[in-house]
């Protein structure tokens, strides 16, 4: 009656996608994207600049120069890749690891500095720039993204909404609804979860008795699959056709992209090497996005030294400006935090606000 292999029957259809392996070599030929030569450079331009904006950031926050941050290192081409494949008019629905993909949207640097600092200018998008601030919450994103996903459907947008989430956050109930919508309605959503092992300090074997998170698609009648992580040139070509499906009036998408976070969870303080082996660690290295994506970019004559050192150099100067502009900007206030809130104010926050006005007017 019951069919007990249905379960690996559907899990061995889940094979990793590749398109470039370890060693910088293409081993899809026939799933390579269409990407010209200024595009591939582009990529490599995007990963290097955001591990060392990454690096700085840290230092920033050591420094308490920044407030809240989530290092990336390792999550480029999962990050990158996916953002890549996105036109302008897209929505992105972020959570707290995914600064880059805004940052890639259009998000100005010295905004993702105020964001880490918890002051509310973080969280406005400039004019013309789709996306939602970094969730904090839990895969609340991703009934969010389905929401935004109908909206752009009704008004016949030819648009999606791309959304982020982890590992664990597949386990929320907010995943599966968010999901199940999507593809009861049809919405032209892509749900990426970037798998990178650890939920905090759980690991992803304790998170869910499947044996891939893409598969979790079935079961609300949609495609999933799942990526090599660490290789932009898949990420960037499931996006691509997950976007293409989805605005043909195709429907969802479900991409888990395997990867790894170098860092700790976030700068608060958890200690990776009480959850994780450094063999482990050292084992994700050798997949590093960056080095095997140099080895393909040297191999074809489009990458140097040179070229990299000019893009570290104008990631630094960037930083230094943003860090100054955020410096710049006037501290927030009890006041704003109120104003931004509502458009008509209760009573009881009227009161609160003239209490406000006269002790910030000391
Ligand atoms: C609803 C909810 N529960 C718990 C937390 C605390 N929390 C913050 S990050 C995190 C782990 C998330 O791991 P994963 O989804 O794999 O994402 P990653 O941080 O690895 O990118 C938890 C439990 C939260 N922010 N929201
Ligand atoms: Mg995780």
């Amino acid at each position: 009656m019951i069919d007990k292999t249905i379960v690996t029957k559907i899990e061995e259809m889940f094979k990793t996608f590749q398109v470039l392996n370890e060693e910088g070599q293409i081993v899809n030929q026939e799933a390579m994207p269409a990407l010209s030569d200024d595009q591939l450079k582009e990529l490599m331009r995007r990963m290097v600049y955001t591990r060392v904006l990454d690096q700085r950031s840290i230092s920033l926050n050591r420094q308490g120069r920044l407030g809240f941050y989530a290092p990336t290192a390792g999550q480029e081409a999962s990050q990158l890749g996916s953002q890549f494949a996105l036109e302008k008019e897209d929505w992105i629905l972020p959570g707290y690891r995914d600064v880059p993909q805004l940052i890639w949207h259009g998000l100005p640097l010295h905004k993702a500095f105020l964001f880490s600092r918890g002051h509310y200018v973080g969280n406005q998008m400039p004019e013309g720039v789709n996306a939602l601030p970094p969730q904090i919450i839990i895969a609340a994103q991703i009934i969010q993204a389905t929401g935004v996903a109908l909206g752009l459907k009704k008004r016949g947008k030819k648009a999606v909404a791309i959304t982020y989430t982890g590992d664990g956050g597949s386990s929320q109930g907010d995943f599966y609804e968010g999901l199940n919508f999507a593809g009861a309605y049809n919405a032209p959503a892509i749900f990426v979860v970037q798998n990178n092992q650890f939920a905090i300090s759980t690991p992803v074997e304790k998170q869910t008795a499947a044996k891939t998170i893409a598969q979790k698609a079935i079961a609300v009648g949609f495609p999933g699959i799942q990526v090599d992580g660490m290789d932009i040139l898949a990420v960037y070509a499931a996006v691509k056709e997950a976007r293409d499906r989805a605005i043909n009036g195709e429907g969802p998408t479900l991409i888990e992209t395997i990867t790894y976070r170098y860092g700790p969870h976030t700068m608060a303080g958890d200690d990776p090497t009480r959850y994780r082996t450094e063999e482990l660690t050292n084992e994700w290295e050798k997949k590093d996005p960056i080095v095997r994506f140099r080895k393909f970019l040297e191999g074809k004559g489009l990458w140097s030294k040179e070229e990299e050192e000019k893009v570290i150099e104008q990631a630094k100067e960037d930083i230094k400006a943003a860090i100054k502009k955020t410096d710049e900007t006037p501290k927030q206030k009890v006041t704003d935090l109120i104003d931004i809130m509502y458009e008509n104010l209760p009573y009881n926050l009227k009161e609160q606000r003239e209490e406000y006005v006269r002790k910030e007017s000391k």
